[in-house]
């Protein structure tokens, strides 16, 4: 297997699966600031333009992160990243990777870059605002969903934990208000070996508590 990514993007949370997974993999980094995301080459194996792509040693192609951190945990249950097919627990995971993909990151979009949504400055800089608004108010929810628990699942760590590091990284850089339960929380995952080297990977070290 191949992954496609690129350093701090949504993609560290399938690459972060890879690595708890225990799978051969390869990886190549795009640099998404220098356009290479829409390279001819990468376009035809992802049309979207966008990271992660998971290539498969069939030479499949497989994109989106809920879709590819299930197949990877599906593919390799000894690594027990997702719950058992048909329990309520597994719904709640995909709950979790659901509302990430389809509001938070959306959401979170904005913040990174307004002039693909609105002309003009003003109008951007109210893009903006809006989406630290609404962001804030997910990170509140994280926080608050996170009470008591060191994972999503609780004490079991999760794919949906690999989605929710790379808010933390987001929310971290951009100065949004992380809560205590969900510092908690991540601090858990910067402590696991695998999320450890990825995070190395991307250039993330610095997200780590001082010790
Ligand atoms: N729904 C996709 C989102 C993928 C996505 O938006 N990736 C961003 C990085 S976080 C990207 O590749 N952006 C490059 C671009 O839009 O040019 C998923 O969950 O995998």
């Amino acid at each position: 297997m191949k992954l496609y990514f690129s350093n701090g993007s949504c993609s560290l949370a399938s690459h972060i699966v890879l690595e708890e997974s225990g799978a051969k993999y390869e990886t190549q980094r795009l640099n998404l600031r220098e356009g290479e995301q829409r390279k001819p080459e990468y376009l035809a194996l992802n049309f979207k333009g966008k990271v992660p792509t998971l290539q498969l040693d069939d030479g499949q192609i497989l994109t989106e992160n809920p879709a590819i951190m299930t197949y990877i945990a599906d593919t390799h249950p000894q690594a027990k990243l997702l719950p058992a097919v048909g329990t309520m627990e597994r719904a709640r995971a995909l709950e979790w990777l659901a509302w990430c993909a389809s509001t938070v990151h959306a959401q979170f979009g904005p913040i990174f870059g307004q002039a693909r949504i609105v002309d003009g400055e003003a109008a951007q800089a109210n893009v903006k605002h809006k989406a630290i608004e609404t962001s804030q108010a997910n990170f509140d929810a994280f926080d608050r969903l996170l009470g008591g628990k060191r994972y999503v699942l609780g004490e079991t760590f999760s794919a949906a934990d690999a989605y929710t590091l790379v808010f933390f990284a987001w929310g971290t850089a951009f100065g949004l208000k992380i809560g205590e339960h969900f510092r908690h929380s991540a601090h858990a995952l910067l402590e696991r070996p695998a999320v450890k080297r990825v995070v190395e990977v991307h250039g993330l070290t610095k997200l780590a508590p001082a010790t």
